[in-house]
């Protein structure tokens, strides 16, 4: 039995394709009764009990990696599951996603002070056009808790918002968002900005949201796809190290 914790346990039967059932399980196995309680009342979004766990857990030693990687992590995975296979809707996203900001209050300061190389810089933004930023955001608390920098321009971005945000921050990664299908052109036009101004080699942009897939983000020419949150952290890793090798050739 991986999991002792007795509520996660229960959560963890909603994970049921067997490649996820292994990956979850084993990140969980043989993490201490404290990280798992973590894991489950961020599940659950109690973000009173994350922001007390978190504390307890700093004073009692644990590293704010131990937290992020055993607690918080570990939780937004079943919550990531959950949402994919309809056992959960945007509502009880959002409470765990409040939850997990109560830990992160605890952990962020941690991180950023330890000096740890920053995984990379991402600029993050909806397209013009477009209000929705649930799926955004969610999309930037993952890539912050990977240990990417990441500058959020909000919602509505022009391409010149995008842009401006990249130079001055000096991004490896560009990430556009888009629910509405009669934004997600708009993609394809802040790409062709970037052409346009000369900058489209220094970044590396990846796409994603609801309506867009892998077939449209290669029509659009951007550099990747990403799926759901956790997919973006891959894509934004796999673009840093791209454009490093780029730049270095
Ligand atoms: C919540 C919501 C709203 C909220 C937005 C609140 C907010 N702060 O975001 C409000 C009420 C404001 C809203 C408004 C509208 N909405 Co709305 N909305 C939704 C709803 C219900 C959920 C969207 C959502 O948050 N999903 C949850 C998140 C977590 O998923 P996600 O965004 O896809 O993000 C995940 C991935 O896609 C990926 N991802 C996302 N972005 C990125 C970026 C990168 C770089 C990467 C790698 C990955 C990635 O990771 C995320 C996490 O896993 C959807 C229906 C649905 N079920 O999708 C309709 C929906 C998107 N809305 C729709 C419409 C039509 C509208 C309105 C036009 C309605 C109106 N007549 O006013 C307005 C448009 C306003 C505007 N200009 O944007 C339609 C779009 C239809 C279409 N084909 O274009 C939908 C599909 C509803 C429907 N079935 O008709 N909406």
């Amino acid at each position: 039995m991986p999991i002792t914790h007795e509520g996660l346990a229960r959560e963890f039967e909603f994970v049921s394709s067997p490649g996820e059932r292994k990956h979850i399980s084993e990140a969980i196995d043989g993490t201490a009764p404290i990280m798992q309680e973590m894991a489950y009342e961020l599940i659950v979004g109690n973000n009173t009990e994350v922001d007390r766990l978190t504390q307890e857990a700093l004073a009692n030693g644990f590293t704010a990696n131990q937290l992020l990687d055993d607690g918080l992590l570990n939780g937004m995975a079943i919550v990531g599951v959950k949402f994919r296979d309809n056992l959960i809707f945007v509502p009880e996203v959002l409470v765990a996603a409040r939850a997990m900001k109560a830990g992160m209050a605890h952990i962020e300061p941690i991180l950023s002070a330890s000096g740890a190389k920053p995984a990379g810089t991402v600029i993050m933004g909806t397209v013009k056009g477009d209000l929705h930023d649930i799926g955004k955001n969610l999309c930037i608390m993952m890539l912050r808790g990977a240990g990417f920098v990441v500058h959020d321009i909000g919602v509505d971005s022009s391409p010149d918002d995008f842009i401006d945000a990249a130079e001055e921050h000096s991004a490896e990664v560009v990430g556009m968002s888009a629910l509405l299908t009669t934004t997600m052109p708009n993609m394809g036009r802040t790409i062709a900005a970037f052409e346009d101004m000369g900058l489209r080699d220094e970044v590396r942009i990846m796409v994603g949201g609801a309506p867009v897939t892998q077939d449209f983000a290669d029509e659009m020419g951007a550099d990747a796809y990403g799926d759901n949150a956790v997919d973006a952290v891959d894509k934004a890793k796999e673009l840093v190290l791209l454009l490093a090798e780029l730049k270095s050739s």
